[in-house]
């Protein structure tokens, strides 16, 4: 029996695991109890690392389509046949013909972050997508003009502050995000055991505000009139405080300005959250010793996700809970982001372009997934014809996927790097196979970046890949090297690895060999005020109100409850699932249906929907079919669909043995953040009806 030591990257926790095996039989898969970030937390996804290896349905061969029928072809063969493809459309649409989708799974796998830059450089074009603008952009929009650099990234220094006040984030199940947190109810039992308070603000009681001290329903997309009613609460007391900030911040007499019209009656109005409540918040905010305010998915995927994130950093700022012990803090990994791509020379202009067809903003060099669809359908020079997704399967995680859907139908030629056919796959003309977690070394060079204690871990692939298949990086390299005529495969991932490791903040103490040895993560410390010198705006300083969010509030205050529907839809997250590819473990969808929409008791009774039963939920894009959980975890007049579900297109056994459906069958792709390009995906109008059941006769028959 052996014992290797790697972290989970399946999503942003990084739990440290123990995996006992022999040979390549796994014989378990635990929890790290002395990882110094995780603690000995996992979640059963963890368990289900052993599945994808040896997934029946897995994909280990490339395969080109004939007609119908898939047929298995050699590595040389698939990637000539790529590259013809590729050329093929460029050289009669142009360069920017030819679009790229990159999906989540990339931001766990350094080797492909650090591969897949040469790959798009060789394809050359400038239609450049990927699961970040479906997510989180707003976050990066607002570190942009805040901070200077969009991987300058405030994490709540979860560990000592004494108040955190979560608003639209469901950490006890995701483990945080933008904020990596693994065992985060552990966490919160020491909040409170030290006499700190949790505070959360969302439309569905989740299993977070469960053991919050307190929780506020708020009626989605209005969370920015509340986070600017706080900040105009914090300058109406004069409890202003920039704390070590101060010299460094520019901006506090225009943000007063700013907030100006959003007092807490204001808010009170469109939250449904009382403006007494208001008071108290913005009270206890200010009077906590360390507090906190997070904002995550509820509050960036939705049409005021960048007012959001703009507002939370300002409350944090002006409270003296920026770059300061138990506020937003920002690490210092040991894999340094923001100083290996440091925004040298001239000032830049932002957005750094807008789409053809919507106009709406290029951020971090790529146009939001909400116009994919458009850029596919719509003639003219740039019109995309021919699409790469590598792990990506926006047919069901895009705003209206059946859109993008039917448009990737019409493409000339299509690739994909996966490791299933599923929904977006099917549609392509080759398929390279892509290795999984097991196989491939892990580092985590985004989520160190983002995590509330500094730690590394790095650990080699554990199993040998399926016979025939190159590890998923080379894929993008060989591709690479046959659209340029290169030949050199170029240093390995982990040799491009060490050297950045070389540059970042623990340079002496941190390199490849060393994680190699040590058993599980490296702790690094706590996070350490650090901001001030590491501030890349144009003149150094932190704008604490940028132009492009003032502008953006009266649209803000324009804003009005959505009537051509009666209910407003939000998505959920569950633990047994990550967004759309790990439902084909048969020990992750195994139980009940989970693909329920979940429904308040009054709701329900008013449209005679009893629990269990069929609902047909209908939006201006489309309509699908899920069964009713009648629930008061919801707030009146809010219903919540998970997503990630609705695999069917494919060759998925596991995951389409249970009926379920895409929540972005629904979400409509001209509903987005004008201001970021970020989906709103959350406060979608819905209608509801209960399903005619057939009659118990017609039924026998
Ligand atoms: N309505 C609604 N929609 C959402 C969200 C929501 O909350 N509500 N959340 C959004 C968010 S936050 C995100 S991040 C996106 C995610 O959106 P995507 O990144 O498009 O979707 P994933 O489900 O992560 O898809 C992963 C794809 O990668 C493949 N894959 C898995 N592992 C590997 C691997 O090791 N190698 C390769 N090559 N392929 C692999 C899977 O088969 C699948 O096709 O979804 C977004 N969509
Ligand atoms: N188990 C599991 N973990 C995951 C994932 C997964 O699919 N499964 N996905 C991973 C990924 S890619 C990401 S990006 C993270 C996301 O991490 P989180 O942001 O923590 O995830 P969500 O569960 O989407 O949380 C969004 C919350 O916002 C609420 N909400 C919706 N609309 C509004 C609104 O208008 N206002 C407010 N205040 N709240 C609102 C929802 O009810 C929900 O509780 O999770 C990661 N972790
Ligand atoms: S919480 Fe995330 S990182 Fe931790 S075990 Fe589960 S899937 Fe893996
Ligand atoms: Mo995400």
């Amino acid at each position: 029996m052996q014992r290797h030591y790697r972290t989970c990257n399946i999503c942003e926790a990084m739990c440290g695991l123990v995996i006992e095996h022999e040979g390549d039989q796994v014989l378990s898969i635990k929890p790290h109890k002395e990882d110094p970030l995780s603690r000995g937390h996992i979640c059963p996804k963890a368990v289900a690392l052993q599945d994808f290896r040896t997934d029946p349905d897995r994909v280990t061969t490339p395969l080109r389509k004939r007609g119908q029928e898939w047929e298995p072809v050699d590595w040389d063969e698939a990637i000539d046949y790529a590259a013809h493809g590729i050329r093929s459309v460029q050289d009669v649409h142009g360069k920017d013909g030819f679009g790229a989708y990159l999906g989540n799974p990339n931001a766990h796998k350094f080797a492909n972050l650090m591969t897949l830059p040469r790959l798009i450089k060789a394809i050359g074009t400038t239609q450049r997508y990927s699961s970040a603008t479906s997510d989180q952009i707003p976050h990066h929009v607002a570190s942009i003009h805040m901070l200077g650099h969009p991987m300058l990234m405030p994490i709540p220094d979860l560990d000592r502050t004494d108040y955190l006040l979560v608003i639209g984030g469901n950490p006890v199940v995701s483990n945080g995000s933008m904020m990596t947190a693994p065992d985060f109810p552990g966490r919160i039992d020491d909040l409170q055991a030290r006499g700190g308070r949790m505070v959360v603000i969302d439309p569905r009681r989740t299993e977070t505000a469960r053991r919050a001290a307190e929780h506020h329903f708020i009626r989605p997309e209005t969370d920015a009139f509340l986070i600017l009613a706080l900040i105009h609460e914090v300058f109406a007391q004069n409890a202003v405080d920039l704390g070590a900030l101060e010299g460094v911040t520019n901006g506090v007499e225009a943000l007063r300005d700013a907030v100006q019209p959003f007092t807490p009656e204001l808010a009170a109005s469109h939250t449904g959250i009382d403006a007494t409540t208001i008071h108290k918040l913005a009270a206890d905010f200010t009077g906590a010793e360390r507090a906190v305010c997070y904002s995550r998915m509820g509050a960036s995927t939705q049409s005021y996700g960048g007012l959001c994130q703009w507002a939370t950093n300002a409350l944090n700022i002006i409270t003296g809970n920026f770059d300061a012990l138990g506020g937003a803090m920002f690490t210092t990994p040991a894999f340094d982001n923001v100083g290996l791509t440091r925004r040298k020379g001239a000032p830049r202009t932002y957005p750094e372009k807008r789409s053809r067809v919507s106009g709406l903003p290029l951020y971090n060099g790529e146009f939001p997934s909400a116009v994919l669809a458009e850029e596919m359908e719509t003639p003219g020079a740039g019109q995309i014809k021919g699409m790469i997704t590598v792990a990506g399967n926006p047919v069901l995680t895009a705003p209206n996927g059946r859109r993008i859907e039917k448009a990737l139908k019409a493409l000339d030629f299509m690739v994909s790097v996966d490791i299933h056919i599923n929904d977006t796959t099917q549609h392509a003309d080759l398929i390279l196979p892509g290795t999984v977690a097991l196989e491939e070394p892990v580092y985590d060079t985004v989520f160190h970046s983002f995590a509330v204690r500094n730690t590394a871990n790095y650990a080699d692939a554990l199993f040998d890949r399926p016979k025939g298949m190159i590890p998923e990086w080379e894929i993008f390299a060989r591709l690479g090297n046959a659209l340029t005529g290169g030949r050199d495969l170029g240093p390995s991932p982990s040799e491009q690895l060490d050297h950045a490791l070389s540059r970042g903040f623990h340079a002496q103490a941190v390199s490849v060999d060393v994680l190699k040895d040590h058993e599980g993560s490296l702790d690094l410390g706590p996070l350490l005020p650090c901001l001030a010198p590491r501030l890349q705006t144009p003149d150094g300083r932190l704008n604490l109100c940028p132009d492009v969010f003032v502008a953006d509030l009266p649209r803000l205050l324009a804003h009005e409850t959505p009537t051509d529907r009666p209910y407003v839809m939000i998505g959920r997250r569950q633990v047994r699932s990550h967004n759309s590819w790990t439902q084909n473990a048969p020990r992750l969808v195994k139980g009940r249906n989970r693909c329920t929409v979940q429904i308040n008791p009054q709701d329900a009774g008013d449209l005679g929907i009893a629990d269990g039963a069929q609902v047909h939920v209908a939006s201006r894009v489309g309509h699908i079919v899920v069964p009713a959980e009648v629930t008061d975890d919801m707030a009146p007049g809010v219903v919540s669909i998970p997503q990630g579900w609705g695999q069917g297109g494919g060759q998925l056994s596991a995951a389409t043995q249970t009926l379920t459906a895409s929540i972005n069958d629904l979400t409509d792709d001209q509903r987005v953040d004008v201001l970021t390009g970020n989906a709103a995906f959350n406060g979608l109008p819905v209608s509801l009806t209960p399903v005619e059941m057939p009659s118990a006769q017609t039924a026998a028959e």
